[in-house]
């Protein structure tokens, strides 16, 4: 049996037309239920539903053979015994420096002022400010980042944005993008080696299947 580790919400929307244009089904009452391990068309594949920030670490023990996860996720999970061979290019966004619409962010790093940032992507952000030689004190968060600025918690964000609504409906504004992130089918190492003949198929049916989509 292979098990792809899913996390309900964008990633599970986006990975089931794929899954299907790969010929495999997904019964969508089962769906709908609220059970956690997902039995599909295909009797050799299950889908398991974790959260998106903890995909990578059931792959990388094996409990879960694939998973789908953000390249946001991925970057601070760190990608150990993980290998992530294909962009799906699904669940799109990108990663954002964010500040309230009254803050001179380009100012306050010309002066080399040192920032307040709150993020829940802590090492990105890191490695963001280190190459632009901005000093800042980083604030972690679990969620609702967008609140910080305007308590007076933080000066900036580190969030992911992608129609701009959320900064929009808090009086934010995106004032450097970071990076742009999809998604990727990640692979534990072992099972590559060990089920190469029941993983290699999967894996060339999602490639095919993203490369349709993308010209589509
Ligand atoms: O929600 P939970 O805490 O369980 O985990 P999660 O937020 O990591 O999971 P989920 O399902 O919300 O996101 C899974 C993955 O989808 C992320 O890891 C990203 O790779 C990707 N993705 C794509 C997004 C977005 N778009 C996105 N817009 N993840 C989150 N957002 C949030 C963002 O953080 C902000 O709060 O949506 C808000 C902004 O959206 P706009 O449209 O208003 O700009
Ligand atoms: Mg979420």
């Amino acid at each position: 049996m292979i098990t792809l580790a899913l996390s309900k919400g964008r990633i599970f929307d986006d990975t089931v037309p794929m899954l299907a244009a790969a010929g495999i089904t997904v019964d969508p009452a089962v769906v709908n239920s609220r059970k956690l391990i997902l039995p599909t068309g295909d009797p050799g594949l299950r889908l398991i539903i974790v959260r998106a920030s903890d995909v990578p670490t059931y792959v990388q023990y094996g409990a879960a053979d694939l998973g789908v996860a953000g390249k946001d996720v991925l970057i601070e999970h760190g990608g150990e015994g993980l290998y992530q061979p294909i962009d799906l290019g699904i669940a799109r966004c990108r990663l954002c420096v964010a500040t309230s619409a009254g803050f001179d962010y380009q100012n306050a790093v010309r002066r080399g002022a040192r920032l307040r940032v709150a993020t829940k992507y802590v090492t990105a952000a890191r490695r963001h400010f280190a190459e632009k030689g901005v000093h800042v004190d980083l604030i972690k968060l679990y969620g609702s980042m967008e609140l910080a600025p305007l308590v007076g918690l933080a000066d900036a964000i580190v969030d992911l944005v992608s129609t701009g609504s959320t900064l929009r409906a808090n009086n934010l504004v995106e004032v450097e993008e970071i990076m742009q992130v999809s998604a990727r089918l990640i692979v534990n190492q072992a099972s590559l080696k060990t089920r190469s003949e029941r993983l290699e198929p999967l894996l060339a049916a999602m490639r095919a299947a993203s490369r349709a989509k993308e010209t589509a």
